[in-house]
């Protein structure tokens, strides 16, 4: 008898083990989301990514899975023994249909504690609510619409939002070139420079500019001559330009094609190296305002920005650096839960979070989960984002 119980006792024990081992995740009193403790104190837990990976903003998804996978490294180094982060990547093409779809997987299948991303706005409107329903936090690091965050209080955001970039970035502008008049062009399919344009032609009008014009175009399209030909007869004295990089460039290059040669002025799709590729020499002197410059002088940035370009060989950019603080985020709400796969307990956390000092700055949620953070105005000088002075 003692010895059948001793027995048991050791083959539950073995199960146990090897469930633990063979499914690397053992429920943890959670709300969905698989997380573990691996038996040795240590948390394993899944985090989803759903970025724009292919396809016309494919710069943008790849910065950012540079950042979290650099920061990935770091952490399960640094944790090791107490958090172990296992990171899923989905690319969504920056299509709402694809972006629904992987956050399906993500949740259910994969059942991943936490998200970040998706890459863009439009996707985050999609997605957001599914991921609110299915209550699994999920982390914009890149979305900046008007609305991001009134999705629902399992929707949070370390991306600054364009009505506190674009404000900015037109306030120095407008001093400095003592521009009255103003005109616009912005894609009308996508949710993100929709809101952009809402917040620059806004803040146009507080400031007093004159609306000499607003034209259309949509994300894919190749030619701006007709719209910028018309803005160019209105004559204004500045053009604000409200896209995704590659359309965003075109209109940059046609701009300048034609001898549409005032400042113009961009929201967060201009800050991506690409602008510099493809508008070329038509890009100097574009105004835009970002949350994040590598030649901050500051010592998390400079290390930061050492320990990127050895990996990657290029300098950061903004994507780069807030899926980098992003990762953070997670896994220092993650460290203070200490219940891998607890959703619900993941996003109370998340909700908490104060001071977070990030390379992309000091960052603190304010009640609607929306980051509280101050951006850096640049402008491009001899081929190069440079501080607009
Ligand atoms: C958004 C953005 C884009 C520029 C991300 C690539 O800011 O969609 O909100």
């Amino acid at each position: 008898m003692r010895q059948r119980k001793g027995m048991g006792t050791v083959l539950s024990a073995v199960l146990s083990l090897a469930l633990l081992a063979g499914c690397g995740a053992q429920p943890a009193a959670t709300n969905g989301g698989s997380g573990a403790e691996a038996g040795n104190g240590e948390q394993v837990a899944k985090i989803g990514y759903i970025g724009f990976l292919s396809g016309s903003g494919a710069a943008y998804g790849e910065a950012q899975k540079q950042g979290l996978e650099l920061a990935l490294t770091e952490l399960n180094e640094a944790n090791k023994g107490k958090l172990k982060i296992e990171l899923i990547t989905e690319d969504s093409g920056g299509k709402k249909e694809s972006a629904i779809n992987a956050a399906n997987k993500l949740i259910n299948q994969d059942k991943v504690v936490g998200i970040i991303g998706p890459t863009l706005s439009g996707e985050m409107f999609a997605i957001g609510p599914v991921a609110s329903e299915a209550e699994t936090p999920i982390l914009g690091i890149s979305n900046t619409a008007e609305g991001i965050n009134d999705i629902g209080e399992y929707v949070f955001r370390n991306s600054l939002p364009e009505s506190v970039a674009i404000p900015a970035a037109m306030d120095v502008a407008v001093k400095k070139h003592g521009i009255k008049t103003a005109a616009f062009i912005y894609a009308k399919n996508d949710d993100f420079s929709v809101s952009g344009f809402k917040t620059m032609k806004a803040t146009a009008e507080k400031m007093g500019l004159t609306n000499l014009g607003e034209e259309t175009f949509s994300n894919g399209d190749v030619d701006f001559a007709a719209q910028l030909t018309k803005i160019k007869a209105a004559n204004p004295d500045a053009l604000f330009v409200s896209a995704l990089y590659k359309e965003g460039s075109l209109v940059v290059k046609k701009a300048r094609e034609i001898g549409l040669n005032v400042p113009i002025i961009g929201g967060n799709g201009f800050n991506n190296p690409q602008v510099l590729e493809i508008a070329g020499h038509a890009a100097e002197g574009l105004i835009v305002a970002t949350p994040f410059s590598p030649d901050k002088k500051d010592e998390n940035v400079q290390n930061f920005v050492k320990k990127y370009e050895e990996k990657y060989g290029k300098k950061p950019d903004q994507f780069a650096a807030q899926a980098y603080d992003g990762m953070y985020i997670m896994a220092q709400s993650l460290l203070k839960t200490n219940k891998g796969g607890d959703r619900n307990a993941l996003r109370d956390e998340l909700a908490q979070l104060k001071d977070f000092n990030g390379v992309s700055g000091k960052l603190s949620f304010d009640e609607k989960r929306n980051p509280i953070g101050v951006p850096v105005v640049v402008t491009v000088k001899a081929g190069k984002f440079v501080t607009f002075e």
